[in-house]
């Protein structure tokens, strides 16, 4: 009796960390292009960072998308996601998934900080090399919640 007791916990644990419930937006990043910026040129340093969400409560729209640059610690570009599920979707806690494309325009060329964000080191972002960046994206719904985020691979920022 005290074994079964004990196994309820347990398996309620492993189902609340498997994910599927979590409000929080969870973000995969399928495609970023180009892999190399030009900071001198305007029509060459823009990257477009393609990702999946997922949001099992429904209310990732009218949240906003964090794209930290990892290089150094201020570089937050922030958007605001547009309204996604209907308002009675978002009521019911409806699960949506879907894609966004975020534009990260007129990237600069700015030096780089010895150890990367928190943001970028908590995705398992340990160091950038000069003349290079990742750019890891976070969701964060209506409600404030922020899930996983992911990055890119490595993006070449050409310098002078
Ligand atoms: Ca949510
Ligand atoms: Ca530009």
């Amino acid at each position: 009796m005290r074994r079964c007791h004990l196994l309820i916990p347990v398996l309620l644990l492993a189902a609340a960390c498997g994910g599927d419930d979590d409000p929080a937006p969870f973000a995969s990043i399928t495609e970023f292009s180009p892999e190399s910026l030009d900071p001198t040129d305007d029509a060459a340093d823009d990257l477009t960072i393609l990702l999946e969400y997922r949001d099992a409560d429904g209310d990732l729209g009218d949240g906003i998308a964090e794209v930290h640059d990892c290089r150094a610690e201020d570089l937050v570009a922030t958007f605001d996601l547009p309204a996604i599920a209907s308002e009675e979707a978002v009521e019911d806690g409806v699960p949506i998934e879907g894609m966004l494309s975020i534009v990260v325009a007129d990237v600069g060329d700015i030096p780089t900080d010895s150890r990367p964000p928190r943001a970028c080191e908590d995705l398992g972002i340990d160091s950038v090399a000069s003349g290079e960046s990742v750019f890891c994206v976070v969701l964060i719904d209506a409600a404030g919640n922020a899930g996983t985020g992911d990055c890119t691979g490595t993006v070449t920022i050409a310098t002078p």
